[in-house]
């Protein structure tokens, strides 16, 4: 669907005044960044994360009293969706030393990792393997190994500057001084990042950098690393299983509260499957399926919070789950794009957001928090009300991807941005001429599980990484940091959890009790709904055929 004519007198308004900010950009002249205390006002007043009555405490639980999205405190606040006393868990289906739960980047890199460790692994998805946010992620990968321009430390304070200077340091230490390493790794197994002519890797900025440490694979990293650990986690077949189609519905603990394994439910059959295994690693990845607050995401199908949900109900707290994080630029025209990513390296690269009236209003390359928070108050009638209407009734504003072209050549978007052009072409739209109508989307859980540098929690033997633990981001991710995050921690997972399971010696006699115990939580609360969880997908039927089927009162009682 090409821009019909409403959206095209608006785009007239930006290529009127593209030459002379392109000029302005060629002399090196920015638009003013917001200072630091003037970041505070715009994000209390537009951002998603400070809208009253989006949250509520959760009543149960190891966090209990902490204030999260009511989307997340449904599913904490739910019933397991099985009946644990209806699970056989003195027959075994599977044994091994290291299960894996979750099949995209952070738990394909432990499962390399436990592999080479030593442990026999079994990775247990709820799709396929890799089908994941990793596989989706696009703009690239944060790594401090310029040597001379750029080192860890300064990597470190960025990352804390962006997460609002509460992440928890240690996490970020860990992050930062194995990202260098983690480059090197994922380059000597085959990942192609782009690189000049000399081999040297291009690098470019995202918001709230001071280096240009910004590693990438055009506009495709995520699937370019994803499909490269993928073949090498296939590749050892001899240590380790993959299952596809079995998501993890609850944790198993032993009698002395060890963990020691998971019941998988089979999408195929409707069957429960317990797997037993001397460790765990939970790396489910996120929440944007949960579409917090009504937004669109730029999510894969599987990201609802299952991790986070199974694991609190074992006794693992939460933290840092009160912010979640709004990509500034998801695709709002054409109707069918909803929700994509549009890479932030649009803007690495310099191109401008622009209102209405083809004018420039935030800097390009403010911390991602801040950018949404901006756009939304351009957009928002309660705000400025200069957002572009699209033919849907939403509001958007323009992300000027030309000008990349102007900067950097003629050619530039074609190459540096491949996923995207062939993506608009197929709507009649070249985005090397034409500006992309953009608006934030849910893209990011800031926050989850609480571990340490080991990626351990508090329930002996279950490690976790990735987008399903939270602290080393603090209040907001910058981007490139999550791909790292999830192979930083990721092999550290795996490697832990393969030392674990070496030397913790025979797990005890396997239980559900803890699931009895969180059911019995939810009665003594009084939180009446008939909620199950986890999620598993999401749910786009008509709310109302839902919410009766969901009370069991028009197809019969559901099963737990
Ligand atoms: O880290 C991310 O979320 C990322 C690289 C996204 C993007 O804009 O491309």
């Amino acid at each position: 669907m090409p821009y019909p004519e409403s959206l095209r007198k608006f785009i007239e308004k930006v290529e009127a005044t593209r030459p002379e900010r392109v000029e302005r950009k060629k002399r090196g002249e920015e638009f003013p960044a917001l200072k630091l205390e003037e970041r505070e006002p715009v994000l209390k007043a537009f951002h998603p994360d400070f809208i009253d009555g989006t949250k509520r405490k959760i009543k149960v639980g190891p966090s209990k009293n902490y204030s999260v999205s009511n989307e997340i405190v449904d599913l904490l606040e739910a019933k397991s969706r099985m009946n644990p006393d209806a699970v056989d868990l003195s027959k075994p289906d599977f044994e091994t030393e290291v299960l894996v739960i979750g099949a995209g980047g952070a738990g394909t890199a432990a499962a390399i990792l436990a592999a080479e460790n030593g442990a026999e692994v079994i990775v247990a998805t709820k799709l396929r393997h890799g089908d994941a946010n990793t596989m989706m992620a696009e703009g690239g990968i944060q790594a401090a190994d310029k040597v001379g321009k750029d080192s860890p430390y300064y990597h470190y304070l960025d990352i804390l500057g962006g997460g609002h200077f509460v992440n928890d340091p240690e996490l970020v230490y860990t992050l930062v001084i194995n990202a260098p390493d983690v480059i090197k790794w994922l380059e000597n197994m085959g990942t192609s990042f782009s690189k000049f002519r000399d081999g040297t890797m291009k690098t470019m900025h995202g918001g709230g950098t001071c280096r240009k440490r910004m590693h990438y694979a055009a506009d495709i990293t995520g699937a370019e690393i994803m499909k490269t650990i993928r073949d090498e986690a296939r590749n050892h077949e001899d240590m380790i299983e993959v299952i596809e189609f079995c998501p993890a519905v609850d944790l198993v603990l032993d009698d002395g509260g060890r963990c020691t394994g998971a019941v998988l439910y089979n999408l195929e059959t409707a069957e429960y499957m317990f797997v037993k295994s001397r460790a765990v690693v939970i790396a489910t990845g996120g929440s944007g399926r949960l579409h917090i607050q009504g937004f669109m995401t730029t999510n894969h199908y599987g990201a609802t919070a299952d991790g986070i949900v199974m694991a609190y109900r074992a006794g693992v707290p939460i933290s840092f789950l009160h912010t979640v994080q709004y990509h500034p630029t998801g695709v709002v025209f054409p109707e069918q794009a909803e929700g994509i990513l549009i890479t932030e390296k649009f803007r690495g690269a310099g191109a401008n957001i622009l209102n209405v009236h083809g004018r420039q209003f935030v800097y390009e390359r403010e911390p991602r928090d801040v950018e949404a928070a901006c756009i939304i108050r351009e957009c928002s009638p309660a705000g400025r009300g200069n957002g572009v209407p699209t033919p849907t009734g939403k509001f958007g504003v323009w992300l000027d991807s030309p000008m990349i072209d102007m900067l950097k050549g003629e050619g530039t978007v074609r190459k540096e941005f491949p996923g995207k052009h062939i993506l608009f072409r197929r709507f009649g739209i070249d985005i090397a001429r034409d500006p992309m109508l953009v608006h934030p989307t849910l893209h990011y859980q800031n926050g989850g599980l609480d571990i340490n540098n080991k990626c351990e929690t508090c329930v002996p033997g279950l490690y976790a990484a990735g987008e399903v633990t939270g602290g080393v981001h603090g209040e907001n991710r910058l981007m490139g940091n999550s791909l790292l995050d999830v192979i930083v921690f990721g092999r550290i997972a795996g490697a832990n959890a393969a030392e674990y399971a070496r030397s913790a010696g025979e797990p005890g006699k396997p239980s559900l009790e803890h699931v009895k115990r969180y059911n019995h939580e939810i009665e003594e609360a009084g939180i009446s709904e008939d909620r199950i969880a986890p999620m598993l997908l999401p749910d786009y039927r008509n709310p109302e055929v839902k919410k009766k089927q969901l009370t069991g009162k028009e197809f019969g009682t559901l099963s737990w």
